[in-house]
């Protein structure tokens, strides 16, 4: 039984059966008898049944966002936030089915045309910093462009991919187009990943797992997408709106406590301005609403879990130079916490910590700010703060991520591509590339003779 608990009390919400081995096998035999008929639905049809979805999700939205909340610790604007963000996926999708066309190539002696052939059966492997939102970069897509999917979500947050796959059905998607199997990751993940019936594997959760990932996939040379975190830089000059840069800097790295791949846990600022961006930053942490993740006022809740808290905690060597508010009690709370002067070979700079914890350096000019800010083996997003147009394209080409935000710390846009370079993973999310990932291209020549 998997126990399902709510992080901002400790208390169990309920415990479910997690899905061994044949459960799987089962899920994936009843998704390719379901293939049949869902990938042969007219584009007209189909995108109106996402529409639909879309709506319903939408209908649902403070529903879905309480649950969030109470499962995933997530504070209940974040989770209206991602709610939204279900809807406007499948809405934004729900225009490809009758979009995603193919190309006529001209050539001698007849014709050549292109189409983009569904996959068949798609894996999701979900983790649990963003249950909802990432389960449905991978499905909307996906069905939109005729797959049946099967989401396994994390162990800790299952509660929001089983009411979206009951959406799902209330929304006229044909039953099995759309499952959800919950389960432990070394059982129910590693049959998704090795079966031969899935055609392709998306994957989002740590490095270690996503290497394990794409060994098994390699076993039926699935197709696989790989988002496997970040350690971003958040890189500010002195020629930058200062007072901006470091007010929003501690949202960029304490929402959702930190357990963001795109947090910019680590803060480069110029020699010049590095006094006056302590100052600014260390005002800015303390004001972070931390507590009930049910109320609109807060801006941090808890971590997921104790485990999770102590895999944090093992990061902080010493004592923090700013550590902000912390509720009393049971929950698995930790303070927002900065650290100044961190050394480029310390842990705090290369290691996704994955928690309300930042580390901030100072630098010269360009060139050792771009050398600090690719001292990770991770590439997912970063943001580069500069009154200077030349630098900001610059800076923007030489750090290696996937996402640059120029005087902005945002990253993820559902009609934008999304993911990472280096060990951050492999492929693109959202935008119009992803529809890409979920078909391969099917060329037909046609003699005229
Ligand atoms: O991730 P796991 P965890 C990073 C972050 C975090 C660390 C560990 O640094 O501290 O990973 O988190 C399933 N075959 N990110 O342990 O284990 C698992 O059930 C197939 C970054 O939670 O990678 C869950 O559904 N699947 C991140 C999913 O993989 C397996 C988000 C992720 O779990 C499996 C989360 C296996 N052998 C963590 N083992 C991001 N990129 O945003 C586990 N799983």
């Amino acid at each position: 039984m998997q126990r399902i608990v709510n992080p901002a009390t400790g208390k169990l919400i309920t415990e479910l059966p997690g899905a061994d081995a044949d459960a799987v096998d089962d899920a994936v035999w009843k998704s390719r008898v379901a293939y049949q008929g869902w990938s042969k639905v007219s584009p007209g049809d189909r995108a109106r049944m996402l529409r639909r979805f879309a709506a319903v999700v939408e209908e649902h939205k403070e529903e879905l966002a309480g649950l969030e909340t109470l499962n995933a610790g997530h504070p209940v604007s974040s989770a209206r936030w991602e709610a939204g963000n279900v809807a406007d996926v499948l809405a934004y999708y729900a225009g490809a089915p009758e979009r995603h066309v193919g190309q006529q190539i001209p050539v001698a002696g007849g014709v050549n045309i292109t189409f983009h052939e569904s996959l068949g059966v798609v894996g999701i492997i979900v983790p649990w910093n963003f249950p909802m939102a990432i389960m449905m970069w991978g499905a909307a897509p996906a069905l939109a462009a005729g797959n049946t999917v099967i989401v396994k979500p994390a162990e800790q947050t299952p509660l929001t991919a089983l009411r979206l796959a009951g959406l799902a059905l209330e929304a006229g998607i044909p039953e099995d187009v759309l499952q959800v199997v919950p389960g432990e990751g070394e059982v129910a993940g590693a049959r998704l990943a090795g079966h031969p019936d899935v055609r392709k594997i998306v994957f989002t959760g740590s490095v270690e797992v996503g290497r394990e990932v794409a060994r098994a996939a390699a076993g039926s040379v699935k197709r696989v997408t790989l988002e496997l975190g970040g350690n971003s830089a958040n890189i500010v000059f002195g020629d930058a709106d200062i007072r901006k840069a470091a007010a929003s800097a501690p949202y960029a790295v304490f929402d959702n406590a930190g357990q963001d791949c795109c947090a910019r846990s680590r803060i480069l600022v110029q020699r010049d301005v590095y006094d006056e961006f302590r100052e600014l930053f260390t005002e800015a942490l303390r004001t972070v609403k931390v507590g009930d993740p049910a109320l609109d006022t807060t801006e941090m809740g808890p971590l997921i879990s104790a485990e999770h808290r102590e895999r944090v905690r093992g990061y902080l060597k010493r004592e923090p130079d700013v550590v902000g508010e912390c509720p009393e009690g049971e929950g698995f709370w930790m303070p927002a916490s900065a650290y100044f002067d961190v050394a480029e070979d310390d842990p705090l700079w290369t290691d996704e910590v994955f928690g309300p914890v930042v580390a901030i350096a100072p630098f010269y000019d360009e060139l050792e700010a771009i050398s600090l800010a690719n001292a990770t083996p991770y590439g997912l997003s970063g943001s580069i703060w500069t009154g200077d147009t030349g630098r900001a394209l610059r800076m923007a080409r030489a750090v290696e991520g996937g996402n640059l935000s120029v005087n902005s710390n945002s990253s993820v846009r559902y009609w934008t591509p999304f993911g990472g370079v280096k060990q951050s993973g492999l492929g693109r999310e959202l935008g119009p590339d992803a529809l890409d990932a979920f078909t391969d291209v099917k060329n037909v020549f046609i003699a005229n003779d």
